[in-house]
């Protein structure tokens, strides 16, 4: 039934050749949603799962990013907040896109979704894209440490985690006239607040006035981000072997990020952000912090020392895993990125779980599915009651459902 349900979803936000994370509240294609959805597609049709990455990657800049907005020229440009004319750019296929990323988690995605039908002529011609899009973030955000940063919180994918709040604090709040569309969709008290959209517009604009080159008062490196960037290289590595070629420059680059994460974002019980402009690590509580237990080349006594830390501070054991530890004084059980459990980020902590610790992948996912059969497809929930917030039918929570249970 619910297998039956999570499809549903899947096929009604389905636009002819990617899917829409929710009809009303995101109505054009995202980046790492369309990751994450496609490893959900997979399993019931790979075709999709294809189509929706080579759509994507159909977007990709010259300079090898892949933006974190395609945008559907079908739909007006007032559905959504910022619009493809806020953000004036478009990618050479002509598509009108964002300038920004998300955590780069498509080589994995292309490489389940190979798993789930060998098709040689998909993966050669995603491989060279999926270079390209590692390329850019070594031209343009690596550090001289080895470690990638990103310029907006948009770019974490956890845009108002309290991990943010310190950098922000630095950013001006100026920007005005415009209008924000996502509560129309969901109440204000489950979304970021005004002063938050202020400061995302401004960072924007200025990104933008750079000509998308240029990081400003937001820059920081971020554990997810650069676990998502690691993972990717493993993941190439096996992708490039699958194709006869060479996978030791992806081997190598995945053994170096990793070292850099753990002697420069490891504070010996969680990875942290570290920003860019002080050189310090932000003191946060973020679940961005635990997974890096998806690197496979993670020193076995850091593994240990994360699901400690995922124990006791998120209730590992027992409940789904919130997106900020539940002991720390600005966890907010249903407001975003601020407390509620998401699906995406407990999928990736299961993913690192599953061959170091079996046991607690298990519990993981039986959280998991706990919160979608009592509350449904819900963007994000409640991990103390599971009562479901934000908008319905969201994708990437019926696509990794899907993927959970197969
Ligand atoms: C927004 C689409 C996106 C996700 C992000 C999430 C949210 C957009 O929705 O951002 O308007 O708030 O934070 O991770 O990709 O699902």
């Amino acid at each position: 039934m619910i297998l039956r349900d999570a499809v549903r979803v899947l096929v009604s936000n389905w636009d002819g050749s990617y899917t829409v994370p929710s009809r009303r509240l995101y109505p054009h294609q995202w980046s790492w949603d369309s990751a994450f959805i496609a490893i959900g597609n997979a399993r019931w049709s790979p075709r999709r799962a294809r189509t929706e990455l080579l759509s994507l990657f159909g977007a990709q800049w010259y300079d090898g990013r892949v933006p974190h907005i395609v945008f559907n020229p079908r739909v007006p440009e007032d559905a959504y907040f910022p619009s493809s004319d806020f953000w004036r750019a478009a990618a050479p296929s002509g598509a009108r896109t964002s300038g920004i990323v998300q955590p780069p988690v498509h080589a994995l995605a292309a490489w389940k979704t190979y798993q789930a039908e060998p098709d040689q002529a998909f993966l050669r011609r995603i491989y060279p894209r999926l270079v390209a899009q590692q390329d850019f973030l070594r031209d343009q955000r690596r550090s001289a440490e080895g470690l990638i940063s990103i310029v907006h919180p948009w770019e974490s994918g956890m845009d108002n985690s309290p991990a943010w709040d310190l950098p922000l604090a630095a950013v001006q709040a100026t920007a005005t006239g415009f209008v924000r569309r996502d509560l129309q969709t969901v109440s204000a008290d489950e979304r970021p607040t005004d002063r938050d959209y202020v400061q995302y517009v401004e960072l924007a604009q200025a990104y933008r006035e750079s000509g998308y080159r240029e990081p400003g008062a937001f820059h920081v490196e971020d554990p997810l981000f650069n676990a998502a960037y690691g993972l990717a290289e493993s993941t190439l590595a096996t992708i490039a072997q699958e194709l006869g070629l060479d996978p030791e420059p992806h081997h190598r680059e995945a053994e170096a990020v990793t070292a850099a994460m753990v002697a420069h974002l490891f504070d010996g019980k969680l990875f942290q952000p570290r920003d860019m402009h002080s050189g310090t690590l932000i003191h946060s509580s973020s679940a961005a912090g635990l997974t890096p237990l998806m690197l496979p080349g993670l020193p076995p006594e850091v593994a240990d020392a994360l699901i400690g830390t995922a124990i006791d501070r998120f209730g590992l054991n027992d409940m789904p895993l919130p997106s900020y530890a539940l002991d720390a004084p600005e966890f907010d059980p249903a407001r975003y990125w601020r407390g509620p459990s998401w699906v995406n980020v407990s999928w990736l902590l299961w993913q690192g779980l599953r061959e170091r610790r079996p046991d607690l992948a298990r519990t993981l996912a039986d959280a998991m599915m706990r919160s979608v059969s009592l509350s449904g497809f819900r963007e994000y929930f409640n991990p103390l009651t599971l009562r479901g917030h934000g908008c319905r039918d969201f994708s990437w929570s019926a696509a990794l459902v899907l993927d959970i249970v197969a």
